[in-house]
């Protein structure tokens, strides 16, 4: 096998030639993809399943297998290409029945790496549908998809030369594996589709995933000075869609592509973001509604630290959404840069160790072992509620963008590349489908229909549709008339000042902050200045009592970077926790502190986002992350012309932030602390 790339890490060890797996054409069966026998039988579904292993009752076999479980990935077929080597490892040199049996499961083209997985049962469930057969997949389905995707670029590729369009070629297995993801989703209960990705394929997601009328994006091309690289030009890679696509097995699923900036991964935190939003407000059945899914380049997975912050929210009280798919579009390139040179590690999806999730390497060109994959993860993220990332491993056809001549740093592999066939002929061969050529022809002739009819267009197309509850809201310049009214009255202040410095009867207050708290039930009365820390919880408290959720993120945000929030109190006996923001009156809204991890990037992100995708007329404030930065609801609301709510302690106006006297009241009778659970430090966990 001869390799196009000079330098090779250790990782990358080539094996002795007599282990080098054969990748192309595939034989079928596939080892990643035997036959069928999963039998999904809806949401409660109970798989036909062999055991994961004898336990025992064949010690030899448990011995080999285990083996295999634990190394098999790292002697996977799994570079179309053949350049990303089987690395040998001498735990699995065995040669007997077993290791044969073992081998076909775990070093095939799929490669599970879930060692670092510490819970038993998580393991024993994946091991357990690697070694039973493989479901039966819808090839018709698949094919059909890998046509579109391929002769949707070659189109782009013909009309618009020297434009750029990040093609999916190479990867366009991505598509059957998407379409297979929301099959098991919707199975599940899901609703929506929260998606995130870059520039790679985005176009042919917005047309095959969103359902984008195909003009619709042609017609991004027709305006566009092909070689602009910034403003309307580079837009096209960037803009969200919305549709609904229409599943294998018929049920509806919503698709909102997140808008994306250039900077890689920064879509990340936007879409888990968004999707709690959405989980929120739907309440009960919100995680399994709502899948977030998001599409990384290998490059930037490895790379981006926004990824890692990202993901080390997703088991966090105050930020998880039951799991994300995370598919990394692994064309083992970076632009001009090789994966060898990308990370230190053999994969890019190794930055996922850290967390006790799986990660599955695929082939990108054993289009049944990928739909399989997507299967097992998808339910996996169902079943587990984790994250769960897929590793589809495959090449890119053209340079980085197509404007770019990839054979100057390349040579070889493009070489390689230029008589390597498309994916969709390849698998109509393994599939012995004959009319995949007129078929070919027929999906050609209707992108080219669409592209002439973009070409008529008058008006540029908007791709995506605010769900109905943005429907009279408006945006557009300032006026005065928008200002509304924020003030809240004294007799309201002294209230909420009163359930503000409040907390249960025998809860064991430290002195320091029963001092503070003291100190602000007389700031609440007029009887002293009012100071930053308490004009907030003025703030937080009164937008609470009138429906407005309020969300602090951040380290520290539950106490205050500067010793000024302590929106907790904790006591000094037992460390059990008691929120005055949370017992302000009956029927408020949810106040969330989350303070209890250090990122700035990911939570700002977030910041926007969930503000954005809250229902208008309950917009929510987000304060992240812990010091004196407060995004006043009222504000955002007027920047958008949104009605704010009728008052806020924290007027528009500085001056309103003082007040002159009220009586203080009598505490309210707060009975409950935290409702009778324990947070105390690691106990959640
Ligand atoms: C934060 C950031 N750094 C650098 C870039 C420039 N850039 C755009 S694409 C790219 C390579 C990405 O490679 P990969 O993630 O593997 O995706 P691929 O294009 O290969 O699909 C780089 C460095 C960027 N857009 N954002």
């Amino acid at each position: 096998m001869s390799s196009g790339r000079s330098a090779r890490p250790e990782s990358c060890t080539d094996r002795p030639a007599s282990f080098i797996l054969v990748t192309r054409p595939m034989a079928t069966p596939k080892t990643g993809t035997t036959s069928a026998a999963l039998i999904d039988k809806n949401q409660s579904e109970t798989l036909a399943l062999r055991p994961a292993s004898t336990n025992g009752s064949n010690p030899e076999r448990e011995r080999v297998f285990s083996a295999f479980r634990q190394w098999g990935y790292l002697e996977g077929d799994l570079d179309p290409l053949g350049f990303l080597r089987p690395r040998p490892h001498p735990d699995l040199q065995i040669e007997n029945e077993y290791a044969r049996e073992a081998r076909a499961i775990y070093c095939s083209t799929i490669g599970v790496e879930i060692n670092h997985i510490s819970d038993p049962e998580r393991r024993n469930w994946i091991y357990q549908r690697l070694e039973s057969e493989a479901e039966e997949v819808d090839q018709q389905r698949a094919l059909d998809l890998l046509i579109r995707a391929d002769l949707f670029e070659q189109v782009l590729q013909q009309r618009y030369l020297g434009s750029k369009r990040f093609s999916l070629e190479g990867v366009t297995a991505g598509l059957p594996l998407v379409d297979e993801i929301l099959d098991t989703a919707a199975r599940r209960g899901a609703i929506e589709l929260v998606m995130g990705m870059s520039h790679r394929g985005r176009l042919n997601v917005m047309a095959h995933v969103a359902r984008r009328a195909p003009e619709e994006i042609f017609a991004g091309f027709e305006d566009v000075d092909p070689r602009s690289v910034l403003g309307s030009g580079d837009v096209k890679y960037h803009m969200g869609a919305t549709g609904e696509y229409i599943t294998r097995s018929g049920a509806k699923v919503h698709i909102h592509l997140v808008s994306n900036p250039s900077h890689l991964e920064a879509v990340d935190p936007v879409t888990v973001g968004r999707t709690r939003a959405k989980q929120d407000r739907t309440g009960e059945g919100g995680r399994e509604k709502y899948l977030p899914l998001i599409v990384h380049g290998d490059a930037a997975f490895a790379g981006q630290g926004i990824l890692a912050e990202t993901m080390n929210y997703a088991d966090l009280k105050g930020y998880t959404v039951g799991g994300t798919i995370h598919v990394i579009v692994n064309n083992l390139l970076g632009f001009t840069t090789s994966y060898f040179e990308e990370h230190s590690t053999r994969f890019a999806a190794c930055i996922a160790r850290r967390q006790s999730i799986p990660i599955f390497h695929v082939n990108g060109e054993d289009v049944d072992a990928v739909l399989r994959v997507a299967r097992l993860a998808t339910e996996y993220r169902y079943t587990f509620g984790t994250d769960v990332v897929i590793d589809l491993i495959g090449y890119r056809r053209h340079g980085h963008s197509e404007v770019d001549d990839p054979t100057i740093t390349q040579p070889l592999l493009y070489e390689k590349i230029k008589k390597h066939p498309p994916l969709w002929e390849i698998y109509a061969d393994d599939i012995g489908a004959t009319d995949a050529q007129t078929q070919a022809a027929a999906v050609k002739a209707e992108f080219e229909a669409a592209q002439k009819k973009a070409g008529s267009l008058k008006k540029k197309p908007t791709m995506r549709d605010l769900p109905k509850y943005w429907d009279q809201y408006y945006g557009g310049r300032y006026k005065p008339e928008f200002e509304v009214e924020t003030g809240i009255s004294l007799e309201e202040l002294a209230k909420v000042t009163t359930s503000l410095t409040s907390y249960p009867e025998g809860f064991h207050i430290h002195p320091k902050v029963k001092k503070l708290l003291d100190q602000r039930a007389e700031m609440g009365t007029g009887k002293r200045p009012v100071d930053y820390g308490m004009a907030e919880a003025l703030a937080f408290a009164s937008l609470a009592k009138q429906g407005v959720p309020v969300r602090l993120s951040g380290q520290d945000s539950r106490r205050g970077t500067f010793n000024q929030r302590h929106s907790v109190l904790t006591d000094i006996e037992n460390e059990y926790e008691y929120v005055p923001l949370e017992n302000i009156a009956p029927g408020q809204a949810r106040c969330e502190v989350s303070g209890r991890r250090s990122s700035a990037t990911s939570p700002m992100s977030r910041k926007p986002s969930s503000i954005s995708s809250s229902p208008p007329e309950r917009p929510s404030g987000t304060c992240s992350p812990a010091s004196f930065c407060f995004c006043p609801t009222a504000t955002r609301a007027r920047d958008r012309n949104i009605p704010a709510p009728a008052s806020s302690a924290f007027s528009n106006s500085p001056r309103r932030t003082t007040f002159r006297s009220a009586s203080r009241q009598t505490p309210p009778n707060i009975s409950t602390c935290c409702g009778g659970k324990r947070y105390a430090t690691g106990a959640s966990r």
